[in-house]
C-alpha cells in the first residue's frame, strides 16, 4: 500500500507538465534558503501556504488603503477601504486550489464584486480586459472584461470570516472564485480597464492567463464552484 502510494507520487511528479515542475523546482528552491524571502512556502494555517515575489511588502489598514479604478473607464475612481465596505457585499465559500497542488477546501470569501466597481465607473465600449497591480510594487494579473463581470469575482476584504491579514494580501485582495488561486491577487491597489489583455506576473513566466480550475495549467482538478 505505501509502495503503492509511493509509486502514484513518483508517477505524479513524473507526469507533471514541465512547465509546473520546473515552477515547482524553483519555488521549492527559494523556500529552502529563501534569500529573498521571495516565497516561504511555510504552512500558514489551515493548508494555506504563504505566497510573495517580493521580499518584504508594506503594511496598509483601513487608515491608508486605497484602491483606484482607472484606464478605459468614464469616471476612475478611489475608494478607502471604509467605502468598499459600504458597499453591497457578496459572500462565497468555494475551494483554495493553487496550480501547484495544494488546496483549502470551503474557505469564505467576502467583499464587493468587481463588476459593481467596474459599472460605478462607466466602462468604455471598445476595452477589452482589466489589470490588477498591487501595493507589493511588483505582482500583476489580468482578467478579459467577460471574466472580471463574472459574479463569483470579487474585491474581497474578508477570508475565513476575518478581515484578511497582511500575509493572505489585506486589507484587500482579487477573489477570483472559478481560477487557480494564482489568479488571486493580493495586497490589490489597481483595477485598470485595458484594451487587450496584458499577462501577468506568473503568467509571463508560464501559467495561462486563463486559469479555470480544472482546464488550464496541464492540470485536471475537479473544480467545485
Ligand atoms: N501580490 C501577490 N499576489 C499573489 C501572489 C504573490 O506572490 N503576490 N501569489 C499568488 C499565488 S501563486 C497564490 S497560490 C496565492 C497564495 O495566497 P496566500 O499567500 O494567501 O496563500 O496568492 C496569489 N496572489
Ligand atoms: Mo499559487
Amino acid at each position: 500500500m505505501l509502495l503503492a502510494t509511493l509509486g502514484l507520487g513518483a508517477l505524479g511528479v513524473a507526469a507533471a507538465p514541465p512547465l509546473q515542475r520546473g515552477l515547482e523546482a524553483f519555488l521549492g528552491g527559494i523556500s529552502g534558503k529563501d534569500p529573498t524571502g521571495l516565497t516561504g512556502l511555510l504552512p500558514n494555517g489551515g493548508g494555506f501556504r504563504y505566497y510573495s515575489v517580493t521580499s518584504s511588502v508594506p503594511h496598509k489598514d483601513a487608515g491608508n488603503y486605497r484602491l483606484t479604478v482607472s484606464g478605459m473607464v468614464d469616471r476612475p475612481s478611489t475608494y478607502t477601504l471604509p467605502e468598499l465596505r459600504r458597499l453591497p457585499q457578496t459572500r462565497l465559500v468555494r475551494d483554495v486550489q493553487c496550480v501547484t497542488g495544494w488546496r483549502v477546501p470551503d474557505t469564505p470569501f467576502e467583499g464587493v464584486r468587481l463588476s459593481d466597481l467596474l459599472d460605478a465607473a462607466g466602462v468604455h465600449p471598445s476595452a477589452k480586459a482589466v489589470r490588477f497591480t498591487c501595493f507589493d510594487g511588483a505582482y500583476t494579473e489580468s482578467l478579459t472584461l467577460e471574466q472580471a463581470r463574472r459574479a463569483d469575482v470579487l474585491v474581497a476584504h474578508r477570508m475565513q470570516d476575518k478581515p484578511i491579514g497582511h500575509n493572505h494580501g489585506g486589507p484587500v485582495r482579487l477573489y477570483v472564485a472559478p481560477m487557480y488561486f494564482y489568479k488571486s491577487a493580493k495586497w490589490l491597489s489597481g483595477v485598470e480597464v485595458t484594451d487587450r489583455v496584458r499577462p501577468g506576473f506568473w503568467e509571463e513566466r508560464g501559467y495561462d492567463v486563463d486559469g479555470w480550475v480544472g482546464r488550464s495549467n496541464g492540470r485536471d482538478d475537479v473544480p467545485t464552484t
